[in-house]
């Protein structure tokens, strides 16, 4: 079922024309509105979709420097909601919305919980925090917009969590990634059968995540899984999803226009070569953002889907290019490592990399656990054990291979890599 035919099935041309008058709006709505914009865009103009390349980037720093209403583009009065990003890295990043933007928002939510096969009616069970970060209140307002049964349990609490999954039988989840397998977890070690809760759905996001986090998820839940993409800075969760085809996210291109560019270059990539994703909003009012660098990695495809949606796909989100190491020149993500991991059927999907930049050449140590079953039959965890050493070595091997580089793989104790309630820390630094 498609949520809004007309917009997620429009004819690529008529898309793209739809997508130049909304652009060319946009632009002059930030040019008379935010001094910032003004001075960049300077006499820049926009004839048609590709002069958009000619248009200089914004970045992370500068939504920082405008802390906290630099770019607004309507009065303070007239914002609806403020939401913001957790600011880890000194101040947070704010994202603004008017209610013409939350009623956006809402839309691409309802597309996305649509796609992936939600339905009026479904009970939906949000695991994702409620508060300033998006991901709560954004599934919160999407689901009611489908007229969906809602019920905001937001992160953290795991026994919250168990009691309301069992007695409440929801038939949607929405979380983390992380968080839900550390539920499914949690909940069979308790007696507890994840399988048997009905589940039908879920909805992960908010963090990378690699097919075999989706085979995990699916097997511990008895559920069919879906990505779902987006980020504060452009609106919350909604800015791409998979339908059933899970084929790619669709993007709701007629409200944020995708590019991908060369990270160091910042050249414009054809589709299907690998980039970083720059976004410009097409219809937000109260911060709009032109050719944002969301610093996530991935590929584009215009093709259409067997789905019937016409709109533009990305790839899953490799992870963002801050999070790439470099380890013995070698270029890497976390992601990789995941992938390569998680093909191993003797680990259990928790992992971590430890990086010591206190050595000349910066170390990598790739740490993870072994599956129930190895501990069980192994009778207990002992890293030296000849079924775990085993394990280490062809697990190491393989990350060799997949990756060219000599990592060094320890097998850890169950329950040793500390499991998320919100977005998983992948990278441990040390040194
Ligand atoms: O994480 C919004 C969201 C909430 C998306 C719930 C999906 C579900 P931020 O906290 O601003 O917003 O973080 C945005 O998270 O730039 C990506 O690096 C990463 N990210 C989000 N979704 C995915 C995904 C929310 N499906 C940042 N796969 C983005 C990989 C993702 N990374």
């Amino acid at each position: 079922m498609i949520w809004n035919s007309a917009a997620e099935s429009m004819p690529r041309v008529a898309r793209e024309q739809l997508q130049l008058d909304r652009l060319q709006e946009t632009l002059r709505w930030v040019r008379e509105h935010v001094a910032f914009h003004r001075e960049r865009l300077g006499g820049a103009r926009v004839g048609a979709l590709p002069d958009l390349a000619g248009l200089p980037f914004v970045r992370k720093t500068d939504l920082r420097e405008q802390y906290p209403f630099g770019l607004l583009a309507v009065p303070r009065r007239e914002v609806a909601r403020i939401h913001a990003s957790s600011g880890t890295k000194g101040k947070p990043t704010v994202a603004a919305y008017t209610a013409g933007d939350l009623d956006v928002w809402r839309e691409v939510m309802a597309r996305a919980l649509t796609a992936a096969g939600a339905r009026r009616g479904d009970l939906l069970h949000v695991a994702f925090g409620y508060g300033l970060f998006t991901g709560g209140l954004g599934f919160h307002d999407g689901a009611e917009r489908v007229g969906m049964t809602v019920v905001p349990v937001s992160s953290g609490n795991t026994a919250r969590h168990h009691l309301l999954l069992q007695d409440f039988k929801p038939d949607v989840f929405a979380g983390t990634p992380s968080f839900a397998l550390h539920l499914a977890e949690t909940l069979a070690e308790q007696g507890g059968k994840p399988r048997e809760l009905g589940l039908r759905i879920g909805l992960f996001g908010a963090e990378p995540w690699t097919d075999g986090i989706r085979v995990a998820l699916e097997r511990a839940f008895g559920i069919s899984a879906f990505d779902i993409y987006g980020l504060s800075e452009i609106i919350g969760p909604g800015v791409a999803g998979e339908c059933e085809a899970r084929d790619g996210l669709h993007i709701a291109d007629d409200h944020f226009l995708p590019e991908i560019i060369d990270p160091v270059s910042g050249a414009v990539l054809a589709p299907g070569r690998e980039g970083e994703l720059v976004l410009t909003t097409l219809t937000k009012r109260a911060m709009p953002l032109v050719r944002y660098r969301t610093g996530d990695i991935t590929t584009l495809s215009l093709e259409p889907c067997r789905c019937g949606r016409t709109s533009a796909r990305m790839a899953r989100v490799k992870g963002r290019s801050d999070d790439m190491l470099i380890v013995k020149g070698v270029n890497l993500y976390p992601s990789e490592v995941e992938r390569t991991l998680l093909a191993v059927d003797e680990l259990a999907p928790h992992y971590q990399l430890v990086v010591d930049r206190a050595a000349t050449l910066a170390r990598l140590e790739v740490q993870v656990e072994p599956a129930p079953e190895v501990i069980a039959r192994c009778g207990g965890f002992a890293a030296d054990h000849p079924e775990i050493e085993s394990l280490r070595r062809r697990a190491a091997e393989q990350l060799r291979q997949a990756t060219g580089l000599s990592v060094e793989l320890t097998i850890v104790a169950p329950r040793t890599i500390p499991r998320s309630e919100g977005k998983a820390v992948r990278v441990i630094e040390r040194g």
